[in-house]
């Protein structure tokens, strides 16, 4: 134990609600560990659009947790049905055996999405579906006799979560660099980032159809016969919100159609109503061969994630004799009890509260109070997409992300919670969120954007 984590019990109790004095114990993900330890943000308590944090303040969720909770906190509907269903069943072995709840699931989830998305295998998170989508497109073209197709393509500031394959195919560069050499076989086209002419763009961006044609670039040198997929988020959201530019994502799908490839969508982020539509499948009318989802599923109650795949993927699998099994892939607790009752429950609220689409409904308000910021000092680009926003700041020179960083730490002191990532401030509010509560988050981020360094 460090002594800088050492607190003062009392001090500890009185400011945090903590039980202990060690803070060491716990190693934390993607957070600067010895800064949050000196002054810890813990939160004890969510309701609706509000956290409570330990010192009593409410909170308003600028970010839906970590874009998951899309239906707001402590949804009386989804508590209870995973409190009945932990006193009911609690695990289920997920391999030659399952559960009601799994199916039902499955088939509500393959009815929300076009055809011919039309199955559903599941997991616990989006870096889980991502892998496991990146087994299936190799898996498939193994299937179809064409075993030499085992290239994956991903793109630059993709993000895909945090397992090999994923940092494999994923671009941001911080994610990657710690550790070593990751998959073979794995290129990655440009972003579409920064597009002269895109700035404070309102929606979609008008510029940069041609970044799709740097697949062709791809294709023609490793040639398709050796490319199984390409893996996009139709819009990257970690990488600090990058939409993809006007007809872009309709080029990839042409291109991939053409070349044998397929085509997966990351939709942990844009899935459940993020954009204003079910999913980014219907927003940009494209249809991949597997989409990935999580987060949104169970509006973040339980972990659980989904991967879709076409008809087309899965009858390639279901060939051969009926008592082997067809893909060697699971997790313990793919289709878990409590996950599937809080997913259940969560596309209920969806459903009932038309949540899946009160995104459309908010986007203009959102969009015209984010852009109102355009003003604000060091503000140097403004982006939103549904219920998503961005702003992006100046960098400090020689200090990048500490500009933004700063002004999570203010926003957390005046109220509100944002993320940031690189120097951009990114939002992605509960779908329930009001008008005024966006007037909430956006006033309050004109304050702490006014008096920034
Ligand atoms: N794919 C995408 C597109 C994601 O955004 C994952 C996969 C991985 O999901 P899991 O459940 O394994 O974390 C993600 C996760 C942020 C932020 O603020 C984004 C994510 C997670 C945490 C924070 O940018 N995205």
């Amino acid at each position: 134990m460090t002594e800088t984590n050492i607190l003062a019990r009392d001090e500890i109790q009185e400011i945090t609600g903590l039980t202990t004095n060690n803070l060491d114990a716990y190693w934390m993900p993607f957070t600067a560990n010895r800064q949050f330890k000196k002054d810890p943000r813990l939160l004890v308590k969510a309701k609706d659009m509000h956290y409570t944090a330990a010192d009593g303040r409410q909170i308003l969720d600028g970010t839906a947790g970590l874009w998951c909770c899309n239906a707001g906190h402590g949804r009386q509907k989804i508590v209870e049905a995973v409190q009945k269903q932990v006193a009911e069943l609690d695990y289920a072995p997920a391999f030659q055996m399952a559960h009601p709840k799994s199916f039902e699931l499955a088939a509500r989830l393959a009815a929300l999405m076009p055809d011919p998305l039309n199955h559903v295998f599941y997991t616990n998170s989006g870096s889980e579906s991502v892998e496991t989508a990146l087994k299936m497109a190799l898996a498939y073209h193994k299937a179809k006799g064409e075993g030499s197709r085992t290239r994956l393509i991903g793109r630059e500031r993709g993000y895909h979560g945090v397992n090999f394959g994923g940092i494999s195919v994923g671009g941001m560069v911080a994610n990657r660099k710690q550790f070593g050499a990751m998959l073979a076989g794995v290129d990655h086209i440009r972003h579409t980032h920064g597009i002269a002419g895109n700035e404070f763009s309102k929606g979609v961006p008008k510029n940069g159809i041609e970044y799709a044609e740097d697949l062709m670039r791809l294709i023609q040198l490793h040639d398709p016969s050796t490319i199984a997929a390409v893996i996009v988020e139709p819009v990257a959201g970690s990488a600090g919100v990058i939409l993809p530019p006007e007809g872009y994502l309709k080029r990839l799908r042409d291109i991939c159609d053409e070349h044998g490839i397929l085509l997966i969508f990351d939709e942990v982020i844009t899935g459940f109503g993020r954009l204003g539509t079910p999913f980014g499948v219907d927003y940009f009318d494209v249809i991949p061969d597997l989409v990935t989802t999580a987060k949104g599923l169970t509006s973040g109650v339980v972990p659980m994630g989904a991967v879709f795949a076409s008809s087309k993927v899965y009858d390639a699998f279901m060939t051969g004799p009926e008592h082997l099994i067809e893909l060697f892939h699971g997790y313990t607790y793919s289709a878990h009890p409590l996950a599937c009752a809080a997913a259940l429950a969560t596309l209920d609220v969806y459903a009932e509260e038309e949540l899946l689409t009160r995104g459309a409904k908010m986007a203009q308000y959102w969009q015209d109070a984010l852009h109102s910021l355009r003003d604000c000092p060091n503000v140097i680009d403004i982006r939103n997409i549904g219920l998503i926003g961005a702003i992006e700041l100046e960098p400090i020179a020689g200090e990048p992300t500490k500009r933004a960083f700063t002004a999570f730490l203010k926003a957390y002191e005046k109220n509100i919670l944002i993320r940031t990532t690189g120097d951009t401030i990114a939002m992605s509010p509960p779908l329930v969120i009001s008008e005024s509560e966006i007037d909430v988050l956006v006033g309050t981020l004109r304050d702490v954007l006014k008096n920034l360094d």
